[in-house]
């Protein structure tokens, strides 16, 4: 291959069927190589609060601890796979800022059309990000834990807590979200380039009130209702006692799940729908 041809091929990184049709179909040798770098963000509704303009019923809610660890990290195509990370890290999404989950370097440069991470039970093996302590991962073992959130929601005088653990396992696959106003299936390595992904934790969606996410609100006064025993405290045993069909404020929509019949099995349900591309992008959401 000349050293023409790479060039060319590199100025068409704009379009990425171009890339796909430099790489492979040019005949020549290697384009070269680069790399994958995955962060992760709870956004300004985990570090900061979802304000009460965001709820239907004047709530607003702030979470103190939100625990997520993110592990098998992986690049693929066409069920190749080019690199997975090695055991996983937790995470407090409390502390702020985007926070690093592992780079791929050297990869060569092309389209990988296949990328997938995992939200499962911790394992002991997990590394800390520094937004957690040993003491956190403890937690998480001993309650065999894939998610554990606290916080609080307010509205006026009235307050309540909640401190929710949960043990559903998910893979995140086929994900896809956009770059630069263009969607992008997976990731792109351009040589000597850096395809920078965010793994976006979307804290919210714990107060959906309808499992399809274009057609929901964020609610919490079913949830306030909830609290049977009048101690302040939302646990999910008080959302298990809550039959969706009782719920007066209106409906919670549960589409197609077929399984899903209280509030306690609705925030398990949402509980596989944290995990974002690229900020609003999607995956596919699988129970493992
Ligand atoms: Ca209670």
């Amino acid at each position: 291959m000349s050293v023409s041809r790479v060039v060319s091929c590199v100025s068409a990184l704009s379009a990425l069927a171009l890339v796909a049709g430099c790489t492979s179909g040019s005949g020549g040798g290697p384009a070269g190589s680069g790399a994958v770098s995955f962060s992760t963000w709870g956004e300004e509704y985990i570090e900061q609060g979802i304000p009460a303009a965001e709820l239907e019923d004047g709530w607003s809610i702030t979470f103190s601890r939100f625990l997520v660890p993110i592990s098998a990290v992986t690049v693929a195509d066409q069920g190749a796979v080019a690199a997975t990370q090695a055991g996983g890290v937790l995470f407090d999404h409390v502390g702020a800022g985007v926070k690093g989950v592992v780079s791929f370097e050297a990869l060569p440069a092309k389209a990988y059309g296949e990328v997938s991470f995992e939200i499962v039970r911790a394992s002991a093996g997990l590394s800390l990000d520094p937004s957690v302590e040993q003491a956190d991962l403890e937690q998480l073992l001993a309650d065999g834990a894939s998610l554990y959130i606290e916080g609080a929601a307010t509205k006026g005088a009235e307050s309540k807590v909640f401190a929710w653990t949960f043990s559903t396992e998910t893979r995140y696959e086929q994900c896809g979200g956009e770059v630069n106003g263009q969607e992008r299936e997976g990731a792109l390595v351009t040589n000597g380039g850096d395809d920078e992904i965010e793994l976006t934790i979307h804290g919210d969606h714990f107060f959906y009130d309808d499992l399809q996410a274009s057609a929901a609100r964020l609610r919490f006064q079913p949830m306030a209702d909830a609290d049977a025993d009048g101690d302040g405290d939302v646990t999910l045993d008080e959302l298990d006692a809550v039959d969706l069909v009782d719920i007066a404020e209106g409906s919670y929509g549960t589409g197609s799940a077929s399984d899903v019949n209280t509030l306690g099995d609705f925030v398990r349900h949402l509980s596989r729908t944290l995990g974002h591309f690229r900020g609003e992008g999607e995956c596919l959401s699988r129970a493992l």
